[in-house]
Order: C-alpha cells, then sequence, then structure tokens
C-alpha cells in the first residue's frame, strides 16, 4: 500500500469525519479496532461498550459499502494486542503505509497515548480537527481569554448570536435569552408521558452483546435491554421521535423525577450525538424547526438548544482548555470514599436506590437524576472526587471524559472551586420531594429535620454549609442559607452535627 492509513475511533462514527475527507479509493485504508483497554480503563458499563462496538460495526458495514476500504479488527480477533497504539503498530506492519491521518480524539488520555505512538512511530502522523462541534477549540480559546469567571450564560449568549439561532434582528426571540424559569415544573401524576422509541438489537448487536457478557462480565450494569441506536438512520428516527413526540413538553418537565420512569421527556439522544451517529447542528436545526413550524413552545426548544449550543459545547471547550491539570484540584477537599450502594444500589435513601436501580438497568438517568440525587449526595457527603468521577465515567451509555469529567469534577462537586458554575448545586430533601415522588415509601421524610427517621438530605445540607463555611460563606449566590445559619441556635447546630456524624459514619462502617 502506498496510500494513507486513517484511524476511525468509537466514538469518531460519522460520515464527514475529517480523518476521512479526500479519501482515495484506489490507496487508502480505514483502521478501525476494538480494544480490550478502552473498555476497561474504568469498568464502563456494558451497555456503553455495546453500543459503540455494535456502532463500530455497523459503521465500518457502511463504509464498505461506500467502497472505502477497511481494516477492522474485533476484540476476538486472533493477535489483537488489546490497545489502540498496540493495533496501530500491528496496522503500519500490514500496510506499510506513507502517512497517518487522524482527527483528534475527544479525551485528553487518548490523545496522549496516540501522541506516544506517532512519536516513535515510522512514518508521519497528520493531525486533524474534531470540526464536528458547533464551536472550535480555537473559537472557544478566543472566548475564554481574559475572562475570570467564565459562565455557561455567556458563552450561550455568543453562541446564539454567532449561530443566528432563535434569534431576530440581534434580539432572542420572546425577548428573553433563557426560559429556565419556565421550566422547573414538577409533573403532575395525570401527566401522560410519551411512549420512547427503543432499538431491538439486530444479529450484529446480539453478537457485540454475547462477546461482551462474555469478557466485561464484572463490570456494573445490565445488557438485556440494551435499545440504543446504533446507526445514523436509527438515530435520526430517534431524533424525529423526540422532536415530534417529548419536545414539546421538554422545558416544563426538564427538572422532573419519576419512579420507574427513566425517560419522561428527555431527548435520549446523548448516546448518538457522542459517539457522532448525529451532529448537534442537525439536533437543534431539527427543534428550531418544531418551534418555527408552531408544533413546540419557544421554552421547550430554547431549553432544548441551550442544553447542546450551550452546555454541550461549554464543557467540551473548558475541558480542552484546561487538561490535564484540571481533575487535580480537590477545593472543598471532600475525601470520603464513594459508598458501596453506589454499586449496588442497597440503601434506604429511596431516591437514591431508585436512580442507581435505572442506572444499572439503563446505562441512562437524565440531569436532574445525576445532578441532584446522586451527585448532589456526592456532594453533601463529601466524597472523593476521583472516586466520583471514576463512578460517572463508568455508569453512563454516553459517558465520555471530556463532557463527564467538567460536569462532575465542575458542576457536581464544585471540586474546581467554582471556575465551572458560580455556585455549588446544593440542595436539601424539600427539592427532591417536590421535583419527584421518591419520597412516598422512603424510610426517612423529608419534613423531618432531625432525628433517626429525618431525611438525610436534610441534616447533611446544612452540616456541608458549616463544614465549608470558610470556603463558601462568601459566595453570595449562597446568602440565604449562610444568613439562615447564623439564625439557628446553638443546639439545633449542634444537633445537626450530630446527624451528619451519625450518619456519615453509617457511611463509613
Ligand atoms: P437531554 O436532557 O435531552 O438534553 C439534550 C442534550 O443536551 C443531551 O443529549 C446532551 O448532549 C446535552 N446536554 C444536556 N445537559 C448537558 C450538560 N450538563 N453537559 C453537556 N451536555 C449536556 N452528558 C454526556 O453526554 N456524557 C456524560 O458523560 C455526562 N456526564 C454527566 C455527569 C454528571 C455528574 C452530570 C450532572 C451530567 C452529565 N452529563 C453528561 C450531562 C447530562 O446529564 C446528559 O447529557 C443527559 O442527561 C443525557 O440525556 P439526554 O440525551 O436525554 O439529555
Ligand atoms: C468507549 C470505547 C470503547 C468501549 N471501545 C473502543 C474500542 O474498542 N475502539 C475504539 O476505537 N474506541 C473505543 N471506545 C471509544 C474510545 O474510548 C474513544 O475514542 C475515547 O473515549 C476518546 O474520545
Ligand atoms: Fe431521598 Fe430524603 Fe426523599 Fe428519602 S426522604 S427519598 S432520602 S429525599
Amino acid at each position: 500500500m502506498s496510500g494513507t492509513l486513517r484511524l476511525v475511533l468509537g466514538d469518531q462514527l460519522s460520515p464527514g469525519l475529517s480523518a476521512l475527507q479526500d479519501f482515495d479509493a484506489d490507496h487508502d485504508v480505514v483502521l478501525m479496532a476494538e480494544v480490550q483497554a478502552e473498555g476497561r480503563y474504568v469498568p464502563h458499563h456494558p451497555q456503553k461498550i455495546v453500543l459503540v462496538l455494535s456502532a463500530m460495526r455497523h459503521f465500518a458495514a457502511q463504509l464498505r459499502a461506500r467502497g472505502l476500504q477497511v481494516d477492522y479488527i474485533e476484540l476476538d480477533a486472533a493477535g489483537n494486542s488489546g490497545t489502540l497504539s498496540g493495533e496501530l503498530r500491528r496496522a503500519l506492519q500490514r500496510h506499510n503505509p506513507k502517512q497517518v491521518v487522524i482527527t483528534e480524539p475527544g479525551e485528553w488520555r487518548v490523545l496522549q497515548l496516540l501522541r506516544d505512538w506517532a512519536a516513535t512511530a515510522s512514518v508521519p502522523v497528520q493531525w486533524r480537527e474534531d470540526d464536528r462541534f458547533l464551536c472550535s477549540r480555537e473559537r472557544f480559546a478566543s472566548w475564554l481569554k481574559g475572562r475570570k469567571a467564565p459562565r455557561m450564560e455567556h458563552f450561550y449568549r455568543d453562541m446564539r448570536r454567532h449561530t443566528g439561532w432563535l434569534m431576530h434582528e440581534g434580539e432572542p426571540e420572546g425577548g428573553e435569552w433563557n426560559y429556565d424559569a419556565d421550566n422547573r415544573e414538577p409533573l403532575p401524576a395525570s401527566q401522560p408521558l410519551p411512549v420512547r422509541e427503543r432499538y431491538a438489537p439486530d444479529v450484529v448487536t446480539q453478537q457485540v452483546m454475547a462477546l461482551v457478557r462474555g469478557q466485561f462480565a464484572d463490570h456494573f450494569g445490565d445488557i438485556e435491554g440494551f435499545g440504543w441506536p446504533v446507526t445514523r438512520e436509527q438515530a435520526l428516527e430517534a431524533l424525529q421521535h423526540f422532536v415530534t413526540r417529548a419536545l414539546p413538553r421538554y422545558g416544563d418537565y426538564q427538572d422532573a423525577m419519576r419512579s420507574g420512569e427513566p425517560w419522561l421527556f428527555h431527548s435520549l439522544l446523548s448516546t448518538s450525538l457522542n459517539i457522532g451517529l448525529l451532529l448537534p447542528r442537525e439536533v437543534c436545526e431539527a427543534a428550531i424547526a418544531q418551534w418555527r413550524s408552531g408544533a413546540a413552545p419557544l421554552n421547550a426548544v430554547e431549553g432544548f438548544v441551550r442544553q447542546i449550543l450551550g452546555w454541550r459545547e461549554y464543557v467540551r471547550g473548558l475541558y480542552w482548555a484546561w487538561m490535564p491539570g484540571y481533575a487535580d484540584s480537590n477545593h472543598l477537599n471532600a475525601q470520603r470514599p464513594l459508598p458501596a450502594f453506589f454499586w449496588t444500589g442497597n440503601t434506604s435513601l429511596r431516591c437514591l436506590s431508585q436512580v442507581i436501580a435505572e442506572t444499572r438497568r439503563n446505562a441512562y438517568a437524565h440531569h436532574i437524576q445525576r445532578l441532584m440525587i446522586t451527585g448532589n449526595f456526592a456532594l453533601l457527603a463529601g466524597l472523593a472526587p476521583a472516586a466520583v468521577e471514576q463512578w460517572y465515567l463508568a455508569v453512563y451509555a454516553d459517558a465520555f471524559e471530556w463532557v463527564e469529567l467538567p460536569n462532575t469534577h465542575g458542576m457536581v462537586l464544585h471540586a474546581d472551586g467554582g471556575l465551572l458554575a458560580s455556585k455549588p448545586y446544593a440542595a436539601s430533601g424539600a427539592y427532591i420531594s417536590r421535583m419527584s415522588d421518591y419520597c412516598k415509601g422512603c424510610a426517612y421524610s423529608p419534613k423531618l429535620k432531625t432525628g433517626a427517621k429525618a431525611c438525610p438530605f436534610n441534616y447533611l445540607y446544612w452540616d456541608f454549609l458549616l463544614r465549608n463555611r470558610e470556603k463558601l460563606a462568601g459566595n453570595v449566590r449562597l446568602a440565604m442559607p449562610y444568613r439562615s445559619l447564623q439564625n439557628m441556635d446553638a443546639a439545633r447546630l449542634t444537633q445537626i452535627r450530630e446527624d451528619a456524624q451519625r450518619f456519615l459514619s453509617s457511611l463509613d462502617a
């Protein structure tokens, strides 16, 4: 072979990927490799591994159908070295290319290992930008430059102007940039929920499921209910399904939670977006088209577009701006090990047991479950950031470090000292009780503030503020709760500390 070897990673499954541009069908070869190491650097949920491997196999078949030559290494192929760099090394021997082309990977870890390999490779390596995002790393860096406290809302407004989405003559449609205040409704019991499309595993997916069952049996998570889109066609169908059936009420019930209802009005599109089956531009444009045609209201469409054009691009920009050092901070000096129940769901706190059970079953929890149930608990209980980050990276089908880490380290744990978000999202049982039905049937009561039957979130919330007073009391966004603390008498403060101590030592035991 005298052509180019083009690497396609498991989250780069987009026909227009930069590494595939200017492909020479007579000389070039695409390399795709299933490797143990990528499934094991954290113990990924089996559904995530099935998602990536099955989507890789379908993508390879589609490239071949387009006439591209694909060298595809299956996980159990003879001689598979088990690592990306090992497979690149072996591929150089097989093909003897004149160069290798790589689209920059999504994670710092993978960039490092590919760079290390490239430094010793016998051929030149051409790196190409991952241009599937709405904001390039360069554009983000210039937005970030000189900002002491970057905030998603400012970035989002900049991107609204840049794309012209939901804008009218330079002003936001409807007069407001952000309709979040309208998007905090609890779910009424009578509210019907849309039926969600799940994709029955085809023969390829079934083969991958058997492989993953055999090789990753020790990982947390059920494989049986696998129903994620694994082809672009399925992902496009899922997008249409979402925008027509769920988007109209997406905004209203974005923060709501209900036992046994994992999907509600969420899009379930993060897996497809994160592995490249869908591009963020087409997803946002499909939602905006629904608003234009009058099929979905502005609060829903703006709320949805903000998650992708705003949050998704913002966390990706910060990840690349701040890595590799970003994960090292531990502003609140949180040191507690992850309690075993994060892996078993075996806890008397019903909200946690529900969310962990759904996570095990579906490799999915929606944003508020991640942020305000497991995340809020991790924050209040002072769980060590590295352990919590490993957990979030392991348990969701959509987990990739570039999006998981800023959400966990910054948004949930405030371990970055407020670089990403202006305040920790701490909340007591009253919030969970208002936004969910979890408290019905729980061993604890959200109404009780102290004692063995009181909801642990209640005293942990105040204990968290007390423990971190030095670091958090100056935060204007926490002025109200700190004023309330000041008004509490000594007996109440002692009670809070005792309740929290009792509960936290039971975790350690
Ligand atoms: P929807 O509610 O329908 O939102 C639409 C899309 O917006 C999502 O598909 C996603 O692409 C994007 N989005 C929404 N919120 C965020 C956010 N905070 N950051 C970045 N993108 C966002 N998302 C991941 O894709 N991968 C992760 O590994 C991940 N880890 C998270 C860890 C924690 C601790 C928290 C609090 C959030 C995390 N998120 C992650 C963000 C968010 O929870 C998921 O994107 C969302 O729940 C996916 O479900 P959905 O597609 O139904 O989302
Ligand atoms: C997540 C994942 C898994 C489980 N397996 C593979 C694989 O076998 N081969 C591959 O090329 N990619 C895989 N991936 C995705 C990579 O981990 C991904 O490219 C990195 O997360 C970088 O973004
Ligand atoms: Fe969770 Fe507290 Fe409600 Fe129980 S009472 S479900 S622990 S918020």
